[in-house]
């Protein structure tokens, strides 16, 4: 009778044991609080609103790596990205000088984001450039900060005044995925022709990268 109880209590770890991982794993978090760049090239560590973020970053991005993933069928990567500053969107008047602002998402060379953000203050009188976020660039033209997490968080650039400061937006996306390697790619292709330094006038940042293999059985 014992032995019979026994094998019952011992059964769902037998279970568990038989499949190579949880249904549901985290196997990359990073708040960069210390300065961990392990697997991530291209970015460097910089600060905002008094905590450590990948960037800022202007026509850049940065890579992040992962290998000896555990056996999977789907990947969720999810991250708080932060769009500083004075950001056109769709903007394409007057020979491209302002814009398009555009920022993508790849995932093992597939593109999954490619869109833009627009940050404009929108005062009467001036154009308002539409953003094409949450969907993707272009032919969809969105109003300014539509899909933000927050809105009006501090700037970034103490040399230039940005009325609408900074906008959050929380990146989370579920992909079919079962190799063993994932590379994740985040760039932008920023236009600001008529200022001097453009990374001051529109820049972006991540924070609080994590990456959860999934199995669905
Ligand atoms: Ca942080
Ligand atoms: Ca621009």
């Amino acid at each position: 009778m014992i032995k019979k109880i026994l094998w019952i209590l011992a059964f769902p770890f037998l279970l568990s044991c038989a499949k190579s991982v949880n249904s549901d794993v985290e196997v990359y978090a990073n708040d960069f609080e210390n300065g961990n760049l392990t697997g991530i090239t291209k970015g460097e560590i910089g600060t905002f609103n008094g905590s450590k973020v990948l960037g800022q970053f202007n026509n850049g991005g940065f890579d992040l790596a992962l290998n000896d993933l555990p056996a999977h069928e789907m990947v969720e990567v999810s991250f708080d990205l932060y769009i500083h500053d004075n950001w056109d969107g769709n903007a394409q008047f007057a020979d491209n000088v302002i814009g398009p602002d555009i920022w993508r998402m790849r995932v093992d060379d597939q593109t999954y984001i490619n869109t833009t953000f627009s940050n404009a203050a929108c005062t009467p009188g001036f154009i308002c450039p539409p953003q094409s976020y949450p969907a993707d660039y272009p032919n969809n033209n969105q109003n300014p900060r539509v899909g933000a997490e927050k809105t009006k968080l501090p700037g970034v650039c103490a040399q230039r005044t940005s009325p609408t400061g900074t906008s959050l937006y929380k990146i989370k996306k579920r992909i079919a995925h079962s190799s063993a390697n994932l590379l994740i790619q985040c760039d932008d292709k920023l236009m600001q022709k008529n200022v001097a330094d453009p990374k001051c006038d529109e820049s972006w940042s991540v924070d609080n990268i994590k990456v959860r293999v999934i199995n669905l059985k």
